[in-house]
């Protein structure tokens, strides 16, 4: 058995963080696919009994240590302190990262990810108020992001940590599943972007996870 297994699927940005946190310290780890959008995995008692009682993914199982985490930024934290790997250098930076992943985690990808949801994955699509008003919040948010990596070339400053890894989530996602370019629209982002994809181990959520193209049946 793997050192480590992920429960995640292709389509989802919050386990992205994992699977390439995982692919960047080049951990021994395998996927566990969850059948989210067919069968609805996560909202049954017994997943939210034996594997996550908030119903989410990503789930990490440390297999030597006998651990299971959720919540990505709990993962990266975990990770990063176990393998010193991308981890924030001191107190201050330890919380400058935090910061980073929090606002990533309600306002970036806590936004992009059910705008592109209700925008590729439900029938009907997002009511048009409901996506006016989510895409407003991403512009803005995505600038605030652009702004900061316009002055540095990671979100810490010279070296990745795993605030930039957090923030990728839904970021390397095709334009056409959001309708608009983040890379072509935030430069700064768009150079990130392709610096993080320089590092050794990089893949694109699709390659990494499996379930994509949705429909098809991975082993669970
Ligand atoms: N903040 C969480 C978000 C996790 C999350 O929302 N995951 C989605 C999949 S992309 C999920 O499992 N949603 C199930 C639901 O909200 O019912 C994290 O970063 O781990």
């Amino acid at each position: 058995m793997a050192d480590y297994q992920l429960v995640c699927f292709a389509q989802s940005g919050n386990a992205y963080r994992a699977a390439l946190m995982l692919n960047l310290i080049g951990a021994d780890w395998e996927p566990k696919w969850v059948d989210f959008f067919v069968a609805g995995v996560q909202r049954t008692p017994e997943f939210r009994g034996d594997v996550n009682e908030m119903g989410e993914v990503p789930v990490l199982i440390d297999n030597e240590r006998n651990k299971k985490l959720t919540q990505s930024g709990v993962i990266l934290t975990y990770l990063s302190d176990l393998t010193g790997q991308f981890k924030p250098d001191g107190e201050d930076a330890r919380l400058e990262a935090l910061r980073w992943i929090i606002f990533d985690n309600q306002k970036v990808n806590g936004f992009l990810g059910p705008f592109r949801f209700l925008r590729n994955f439900v029938k009907p699509a997002g009511d048009p108020a409901v996506m006016a008003f989510l895409k407003a919040r991403i512009d803005g948010n995505l600038a605030i992001v652009n702004r900061r990596l316009a002055a540095s070339p990671f979100l810490l400053g010279d070296k990745p940590t795993i605030a930039d890894i957090s923030m990728t989530g839904y970021l390397y996602y095709p334009a056409d599943e959001f309708g608009f370019d983040i890379a072509k629209e935030h430069r700064a982002i768009g150079a990130w972007l392709e610096r993080i994809k320089a590092l050794p181990g990089w893949k694109h959520p699709y390659e990494v996870m499996p379930g994509y193209p949705l429909g098809s049946k991975p082993a669970a």
